[in-house]
């Protein structure tokens, strides 16, 4: 069959996004290019090497000729520069991402949408969801920022709801996806060494909300309080604010959920640390109750959720000192709500990294709290240094690398303490990934006797 440039598409980036796209776009019948700027040619004819490709480029994106190509594809990890948008405007080359095509892909059918985004608690609370609705008998699955491409989970069949785990990065470009119902978590500050400023990045997580039917926000987050309409549901952890749709209260020391109308749910089952995860749990039921109207919140079972790898999770316990690791804490938002979950501890706590241009400004709030000591590691250990210097009663120090650090505050730690690794930075300048420094962690933990 004879293909046109008007099927001509150009995927920019050759991770798993760019490789699902080739997977999805080769069985279209389309001609194919495929760019990715840290790849040498050799090891990018090696990843396609199934697939029929018409060109591969590698190099600066800002050098790219879009001649003769009609859509770029775009990975979520590639920032595209006004320079290259103009480029692109110019020569009618429409910018799509594999969130668009799964909206062509799905268009009429009867899946349910959930979307899900905010700062912190995507996964858990993405994963919470699925948990959920699969304990009611509900055929769901997890797809998107999570880790599994949205286009992998074609064709979609015996599935009764899609839920997509939804970054920034994913949300700037238009997909027409509309979504039964979509929830921001949270939004504090966050990649700002991609998205141009902190509007520009609310901007992009504003888009969920704006293709969403239903909407589900947190009623506690002042950069979310002109959010609210007609469709959108409220949750809070305070039940002493005026109107919240979904609150939280506490009756013999229980955490409760309740809603306006008299709706109740016991969460103290509940096994995950701090309310941050109460809050998590929440959303994730406002949300369901949101397109289920009948749901059957008595058969939920929340003692079965045991939480995610690298999320306030406990790996041991040795002289009464109990370890914690949540190096997915990749911003200043996400140690606070670490440090808040043990507020009746002395905490030991690991922070440092790559810091992405945040303000660690907020983090002197915590500091007066429980902090007895801080190690530091990573790239931008002297700038948390310089930060907390003037903090006498604070022992820091900088150990650099994760097996000194694991020491040091080991040394300090009395029994009852609480030692952490929740960075509040990015693990890239060290590590290959999150994981990478959370399993190096445990590996020193596991070592001390
Ligand atoms: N690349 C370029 N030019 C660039 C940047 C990257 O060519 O300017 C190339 C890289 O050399 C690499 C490829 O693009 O070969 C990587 O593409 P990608 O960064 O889009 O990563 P993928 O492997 O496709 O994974 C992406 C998400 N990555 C990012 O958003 C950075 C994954 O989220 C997501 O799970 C996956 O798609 C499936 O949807 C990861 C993430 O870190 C976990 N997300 C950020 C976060 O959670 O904070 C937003
Ligand atoms: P995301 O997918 O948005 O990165 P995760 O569920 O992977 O979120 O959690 C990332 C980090 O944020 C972890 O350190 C976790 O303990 C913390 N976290 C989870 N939920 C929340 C929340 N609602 N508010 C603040 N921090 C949270």
């Amino acid at each position: 069959m004879h293909k046109t440039n008007t099927d001509h598409i150009l995927i920019l980036g050759m991770g798993i996004t760019g490789l699902s796209l080739l997977n999805y776009l080769s069985k279209k019948n389309k001609t194919i290019s495929v760019y990715d700027q840290n790849k040498s040619l050799d090891k990018l004819k090696e990843i396609t090497k199934n697939y029929e490709v018409q060109n591969l480029y590698i190099g600066d994106v800002n050098k790219l000729i879009f001649n003769n190509i009609s859509s770029v594809a775009v990975s979520p990890g590639v920032k595209l520069e006004s320079e290259v948008k103009e480029k692109l405007k110019k020569n009618h080359v429409e910018i799509i991402n594999d969130l668009y095509l799964l909206a062509q892909e799905i268009e009429g059918s009867n899946i349910k949408l959930i979307g899900v985004t905010g700062t912190n608690g995507k996964t858990t609370t993405c994963s919470i969801i699925k948990f959920l609705l699969l304990q009611q008998g509900i055929k769901a699955e997890v797809v998107g920022n999570i880790g599994k491409p949205v286009l992998d989970i074609l064709p979609i069949e015996n599935l009764d709801v899609l839920i997509i785990e939804l970054s920034s990065f994913q949300l700037e470009i238009e997909s027409f996806l509309k979504f039964d119902v979509g929830i921001t978590l949270n939004i504090s500050e966050d990649h700002l060494d991609r998205h141009n400023s902190f509007v520009d990045y609310i901007q992009a997580k504003k888009n969920l909300h704006k293709n969403s039917y239903k909407k589900i926000i947190n009623y506690d987050d002042p950069n979310l309080h002109d959010w609210y309409d007609e469709h959108t549901a409220s949750v809070s952890l305070s039940s002493n604010k005026k109107c919240p749709d979904y609150y939280l209260t506490y009756s013999s020391s229980k955490p409760f959920l309740k809603d306006k109308k008299g709706f109740e749910l016991d969460l103290s089952e509940s096994r995950l640390q701090g309310e941050h995860n109460l809050f998590n749990v929440m959303a994730s039921i406002a949300a369901i109750r949101a397109i289920f109207l009948n749901f059957e919140c008595k058969k939920i079972q929340l003692k079965n959720f045991c939480g995610i790898p690298h999320r306030l999770e406990w790996v041991r316990s040795l002289r009464g000192i109990d370890f914690y690791n949540d190096s997915k804490a990749t911003n200043i938002a996400s140690t606070i709500a670490a440090v808040n979950s043990f507020s009746n501890k002395n905490i030991h706590l690991i922070m440092g990294g790559d810091s992405k241009k945040q303000s660690l400004a907020p983090l002197k709030k915590i500091l007066r709290q429980n902090i007895q000591s801080i190690a530091l590691i990573g790239k931008d250990a002297k700038i948390f240094q310089a930060e907390f210097s003037s903090n006498e009663s604070l022992s820091i120090k900088n150990c650099k690398v994760m097996d000194e650090a694991v020491k040091f505050l080991f040394s300090l730690a009395k029994e009852n303490d609480i030692v952490l690794l929740s960075p509040a930075c990015s693990s890239l300048d060290s590590y290959t990934d999150y994981k990478a420094r959370g399993d190096d962690f445990k590996k020193n933990v596991n070592l001390l006797e």
